[in-house]
């Protein structure tokens, strides 16, 4: 069983086994998607791009959507896997930022995120591993491939609102139930979600947002305050697209390819797969 813990908790040995691997997928791990022009860090830009837009996503669009939680958890958890494969170490694992807490639970440090983007250089990362000048983190997925050319990771905190509080997550957390349009958990906690990718800015507010590795570390906590209120609700059904779950929404597939493109990988889910994380081989710690 894979264990996921809170980056704070991380040994400094760990934070660096952690970068190696993302810069390992990010330059040497080949791309399934499109060989030869980008690599396997990509793909994952780039699927996530194709479900959430501009122009028309691919359907079903996890976003806006009760499938949010489901799909996004196979999507990181595809990319811890990858990371594993990628340095050969299974004891690696994703970790989850807590964006309701300061202090030590802030991972924007030059030996782990790196930090805020240079208002001198157009808003792109000048610290740490991902650093434009590093040349180790190059952007290769843009919303609209018009605006190629810009290879810097990008960031603005606190241009666009404040990150919510613990008291924010906490009046969410005790929401019921999984869905309700407008003030069920799941649409509450993406409406949260939104505002995190906004705070950070940058690649964050895009549809490639995956361009800036923080996307994994908030994904990963949200799958953590999915498990965590399922623990508290016992009684509610872990997903619905209503008010009242039926047991059909269960078989629902999640998608992640377009029909034109190759499957990203060999594996196909339902939500009923995907319901308990340690069906799919990790808990959190
Ligand atoms: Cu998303």
């Amino acid at each position: 069983m894979d264990i996921r813990r809170n980056h704070r908790d991380m040994t400094p040995e760990q934070k660096k086994g952690f970068i190696t691997a993302l810069l390992v997928l990010k330059n040497i791990t080949p791309s399934v998607l499109r060989p030869g022009l980008q690599h396997r860090y990509d793909d994952f830009v780039q699927i996530h791009k194709n479900f959430m837009g501009p122009g028309t996503p691919a359907v079903p669009n996890p976003h806006r959507s009760p499938l949010f939680f489901p799909w996004h958890r196979i999507l990181i958890r595809q990319f811890e896997l990858e990371l594993q494969a990628a340095v050969g170490d299974p004891s690696l694992t994703l970790p989850y930022w807590n964006w309701s807490m300061s202090g030590a639970n802030d991972p924007f440090t030059d030996d782990f995120m790196g930090r805020d983007g240079d208002p001198n250089h157009d808003q792109r990362v000048t610290f740490g591993a991902f650093a434009l000048d590093k040349g180790l983190y190059a952007v290769r997925i843009w919303d609209n491939d018009e605006e190629g050319g810009d290879a810097g990771v990008r960031r603005n905190f606190g241009a666009q609102g404040l990150l919510p509080s613990s008291a924010d997550l906490e009046s969410v957390s005790a929401k019921t139930p999984y869905w309700s349009v407008p003030d069920g958990w799941a649409n509450l906690l993406e409406g949260m979600h939104d505002e995190v990718s906004s705070w950070v800015g940058g690649n964050m507010t895009s549809a490639a947002s995956p361009n800036d590795p923080i996307f994994f570390l908030h994904h990963c906590h949200l799958d953590f305050l999915w498990e965590q209120w399922k623990s508290r609700h016992p009684a509610e059904a872990p997903f619905s697209f209503h008010e009242n779950a039926s047991p059909e929404m269960y078989g629902t597939r999640l998608v992640f390819h377009l029909d034109s493109e190759p499957a990203p990988w060999a594996t196909d889910w339902k939500v009923k797969q995907v319901l308990d994380s340690k069906a799919l081989g990790y808990a959190y710690g």
